[in-house]
């Protein structure tokens, strides 16, 4: 039996179709416009039987046999395991108060409706603490956005002039968006890649900017200035729409392409072609990625490139950059509850805490100063959905520890993961084919997409919807969980729409709720205080920071480690992702190991000669935080200088673990993003010990 769903074993949230025979799932594949031989392949959706079928599913909740340090679980029922939580959710509440109870939540449950549940339960229980892990994923860059224009912005690749793809690599980490990409360059659009390392797209590019890493903001700055000096802008547009035109001009004045080029290690002229062919190419698009994010710059890099879009033009155009029509939901968050005085965690972070309606919190790097510093406060019970923040949080080694002296943990997972290992008890969840939910891609835009179940939970798992709503009713919140089916739940929160989940499954490619509109910011303006694009921003400029980016010049430490750049003589490169795993996950399933067994460090060959590396040989990599061993592969795609250190091993391969070398103690004032894409380190070649 064929199927629709949406697969979400990673976040590009794909529309596929599932071949289901009892009860097992046999293969999937994407619903596309484009015939197969067509289409950009996705390795883990080929898999995604033996990742929905693996052996390493867990089938039933764990409890610790004897207590915390015990080595050993114990199989219970979910009566057992629920009633143990929310008997430690009461414990803590009334001996320290509900904000010692801290929810994180990863990246794989969504940030749709499973992450307005999460929020609803907690804000009911009075703890403000749920914290996603959106300060090095995009939710920094959107903050960024919004500021700047009041959206995070859609590139409409597939009707573009010209494309500028600024540190994403779409074919191996969003294969939909790939095919808009390559469909657009057969029509003759130019592509433009700015990213460190050269990619399947920089390949295929007119134009590569093999950029210094972490030096984004340097780059856009110096493209503002080659625009503006040269009067490439749209002129009109920018009188009309934008707020500190003056102000942007006087600090792009000091960004020449000449007077930066060699901080970025690009050619001057190189910068002034990729601004002359972006501004003069219209409609043209921008597609920033995960290259930005992680950054200790994020906030300001991503306000630079966003400036681009405006100065030429380009926003709410058809083959532009799209300001989102958000479908109308219901907030079911219940964040009203919460007594004003109740501070979260992530306090020191105001602005970031409350740009969104409905994305919450993000700063997961609160979580072990909590824990391990008691700053701002303790927290003492930790939940953990969806996230193996062992594996994927800065300083790991540093994060292991507070997962260690957290008085209680509780892990929500498919998987035995290296973050369960530290756990209390582990509930079983079941994987994105076997739940019904909406996820953050189905209502960003106009078109509303049903990830719909298509087989019944592994073993004993349960959807994460289903446990959190049964954990609120043990914890006296019926009232506000009167749903007794997903179904209900998702019908209130589209009620604003008028679409309904019975609606949804009769229509599986999805329902519109509006004709996607250009230019409706000549009807209602720009969603900023100022109703205009702000160039300028006075929201930023009275909080401290930057005004206009970098108004306040570049600065001299932009990568982790700066302020040891004499001892770590090597840039580390974090990532990036392979089209095969996501994060720390699937390093176990034999089908995507295949061609990729393990992970590697890529050096470039010029470096391999001096250093005397051959491919193969074992390599120690150091930062003052820790100390990691992958084998080297030579490669001229990465630059001299820079190491390209294999991502999301360390669930496997705890030697391998790329969040052992990172720094989680310098963060951007803003969103406080670390350095974990970025940083200076040390390498050696590990000798193999001579025979005894
Ligand atoms: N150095 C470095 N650090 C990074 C990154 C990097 O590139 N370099 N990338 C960063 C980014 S962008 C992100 S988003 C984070 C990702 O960090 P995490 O969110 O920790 O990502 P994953 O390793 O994918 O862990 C997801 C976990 O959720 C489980 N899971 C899968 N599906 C479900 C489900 O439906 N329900 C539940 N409850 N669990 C599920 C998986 O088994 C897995 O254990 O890592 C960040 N950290
Ligand atoms: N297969 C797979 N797909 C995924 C994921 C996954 O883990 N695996 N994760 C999902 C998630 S949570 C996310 S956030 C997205 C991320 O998706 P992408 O944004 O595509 O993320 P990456 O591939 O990590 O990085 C993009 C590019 O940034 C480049 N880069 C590195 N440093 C810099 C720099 O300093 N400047 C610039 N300009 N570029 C730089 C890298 O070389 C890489 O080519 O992917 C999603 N899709
Ligand atoms: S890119 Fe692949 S794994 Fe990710 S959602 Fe799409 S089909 Fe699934
Ligand atoms: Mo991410």
């Amino acid at each position: 039996m064929k199927r629709n769903t949406v697969c979400r074993l990673c976040s590009s949230c794909c529309p596929v179709e599932v071949e289901v025979s009892d009860n097992r799932l046999l293969a999937a594949r994407r619903r596309s416009p484009l015939p197969p031989e067509q289409q950009w392949p996705c390795p883990k959706l080929a898999a995604a039987a033996r990742i929905t079928h693996a052996p390493e599913r867990l089938r039933r909740p764990l409890l610790r046999a004897g207590g915390r340090r015990d080595g050993t679980w114990r199989e219970v029922d979910w009566n057992e395991a629920l009633d143990w939580v929310a008997e430690r959710f009461r414990h803590f509440r009334s001996r320290h108060g509900a904000e010692s109870v801290c929810w994180l939540r990863g990246m794989a449950a969504d940030w749709g409706a499973p992450w307005d549940y999460v929020n609803r339960l907690m804000n009911a229980f009075g703890s403000p603490n749920t914290i996603g892990n959106g300060s090095v994923c995009h939710v920094a860059r959107e903050m960024a956005h919004t500021y700047t224009y009041g959206a995070m912005t859609l590139p409409q690749a597939r009707d573009a002039r010209c494309i500028l793809v600024w540190g994403k690599n779409d074919m191996n980490t969003n294969p939909p968006a790939c095919d808009a990409i390559l469909e657009a360059c057969r029509q003759g659009t130019k592509l433009i890649v700015v990213d460190p390392v050269r990619t399947g797209l920089a390949e295929r590019a007119d134009l590569w900017l093999p950029i210094k890493p972490g030096h984004d903001g340097l780059l856009a700055m110096a493209m503002i200035h080659e625009i503006l000096a040269n009067d490439l802008h749209d002129a009109a547009f920018v009188r009309d729409w934008t707020l500190g035109l003056e102000d942007l001009r006087r600090t792009a004045a000091s960004f020449t392409p000449e007077a930066v080029a060699e901080a970025l290690w690009l050619r001057a002229e190189d910068i002034r072609a990729a601004a002359r062919m972006y501004a003069t190419t219209a409609p043209a698009c921008i597609i920033d990625g995960n290259g930005l994010d992680m950054q200790l710059q994020v906030f300001q890099d991503t306000r630079a490139v966003c400036l681009l879009r405006a100065l030429t033009g380009n926003l709410d155009r058809p083959g532009g950059d799209l300001l989102p029509q958000p479908v109308p939901t219901r907030n079911l968050q219940l964040r009203e509850r919460l007594p004003a005085e109740r501070a979260p965690i992530t306090s020191a972070y105001p602005l970031f805490n409350r740009f969104h309606s409905n994305w919450g919190l993000h700063a997961q790097s609160c979580i072990p100063d909590a824990i391990l510093d008691g700053r701002p406060y303790p927290v003492r019970m930790l939940v953990v959905q969806s996230g193996n923040p062992a594996v994927t949080m800065a300083d790991s080694g540093r994060v292991r520890e507070a997962l260690a002296k957290v008085q209680c943990l509780v892990v929500i997972d498919p998987f035995l993961t290296r973050t369960a290992a530290f756990a209390d008890v582990v509930l079983p969840a079941c994987g994105c084919f076997e739940k019904t939910q909406l996820n953050r891609a189905a209502l960003r835009h106009n078109r509303v997409v049903l990830q719909d179940q298509i087989l019944p939970p592994i073993g004993d798992s349960r959807p994460d919807w289903w446990i959190i709503f049964e954990l609120a009713r043990r914890l006296g919140l019926e009232r506000e969980f009167p749903w007794t089916t997903v179904e209900e739940a998702i019908d209130e929160q589209l009620q604003p729409a008028g679409i309904t989940v019975a609606d949804l499954r009769r229509h599986p490619e999805g329902l519109s709720v509006a004709e996607t509109a250009f230019q409706k910011f000549l009807q209602r303006g720009f969603a900023t205080p100022s109703g205009k694009v702000e160039l300028f921003s006075a929201r930023l400029a009275e909080a401290g920071h930057a005004g206009v980016p970098y108004d306040d010049g570049w600065p001299a430490d932009p990568i982790g480690f700066a302020d040891q750049a004499a001892e770590l003589p090597w840039i580390g490169i974090s990532g990036p992702r392979s089209g095969r795993f996501t994060h720390s996950q699937f390093h176990r399933i034999p089908d995507l190991l295949n061609d990729e067994p393990e992970g590697r460090v890529d050096i470039h060959p010029q470096d391999a000669v001096q250093q005397c590396i051959v491919d193969g040989d074992l390599l120690r990599i150091s930062t003052p935080r820790g100390e990691l061993r992958l084998k080297a592969r030579i490669w001229d795609g990465v630059p001299v200088g820079a190491l390209l250190i294999g991502w999301g091993w360390g669930e496997t391969d705890p030697a391998g673990n790329l969040n052992d070398l990172t720094d989680d103690h310098r963060r951007n004032a803003v969103t406080a993003t670390p350095s974990s894409r970025t940083f200076y380190c040390r390498m050696e070649k590990v000798l193999p010990s001579p025979p005894a």
